[in-house]
């Protein structure tokens, strides 16, 4: 993580050191002193950093590394699908870690909102699990907003940290709006579950990238999604 504050350091020759983190609201606060005693007084180092304040996680969101290039990349999210009628997303991961799933057709965006069709690209209508693997292109420096509407439940993840759930059996809703620092635009992983266990299913996502504030939160579009070709 980067110090986004002051350091002042005097580098010297050292044994031991001790950290010390203030937690607050605000962010944290760290002072790490090092002192130490190599044939004499050698050395003492204080570093004292501030760490910027930032949405929970979102600091430590890297994009991939390396960046893929165009050939290596397929559009849409590529997915698997298993079929039972859970009820958590709970339910879902202990069924997976039992069942080999079923690949579907990759789906162009999360932007399914269906009555009485297939959900996602399953060609089911009800009990149904999805397990989403893909990459989202967050273009922008700057701060992006996020929202899910899901129908029945879903997590979704970037670079591996959970960013949106809403993990139960619901109708269709919103989850709150999240947002998330960029401080390295490109290609980050992107992974979500869901299922639809009966009636209908909704599976949406939303963003307000940097730089409108006053925008309404949009579908992100298809060029957004994309994932790396199967070797
Ligand atoms: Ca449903």
């Amino acid at each position: 993580m980067r110090d986004a504050g002051i350091m002042a350091e005097f580098l010297g020759k050292w044994f031991g050191f001790a950290r010390v983190c203030l937690r607050a609201r605000a962010g944290r606060v760290c002072l790490r002193a090092r002192a130490g005693i190599a044939g004499g007084i050698a050395g003492m180092s204080v570093a004292l950093g501030l760490l910027a304040a930032a949405p929970a996680g979102a600091a430590e969101l890297q994009p991939l590394d390396p960046q893929p290039g165009s050939a290596e990349l397929e559009a849409g999210l590529s997915v698997k699908y298993y079929f039972s009628f859970f009820r958590e997303i709970d339910d879902l991961e202990w069924y997976m870690g039992k069942h080999e799933g079923q690949v579907g057709e990759a789906l162009p965006a999360l932007n399914y909102r269906t009555a009485a069709r297939s959900a996602l690209t399953s060609g089911k209508t009800d009990g149904v699990g999805a397990e989403i693997e893909g990459l989202i292109h967050l273009a922008k420096l700057g701060t992006y907003a996020f929202s899910v509407r899901s129908n029945d439940g879903f997590v979704l993840d970037i670079d591996g940290k959970r960013i949106l759930e809403d993990v139960d059996v619901h109708g269709d809703r919103y989850t709150k709006v999240k947002k998330l620092a960029i401080a390295q635009p490109g290609w980050y992983r992107l992974s979500v579950l869901y299922f639809e266990r009966k009636g209908t299913s909704t599976l949406e996502l939303y963003w307000r990238p940097p730089g409108d504030e006053d925008a309404d939160m949009a579908i992100v579009p298809d060029a957004a999604f994309a994932h790396l070709k199967a070797n």
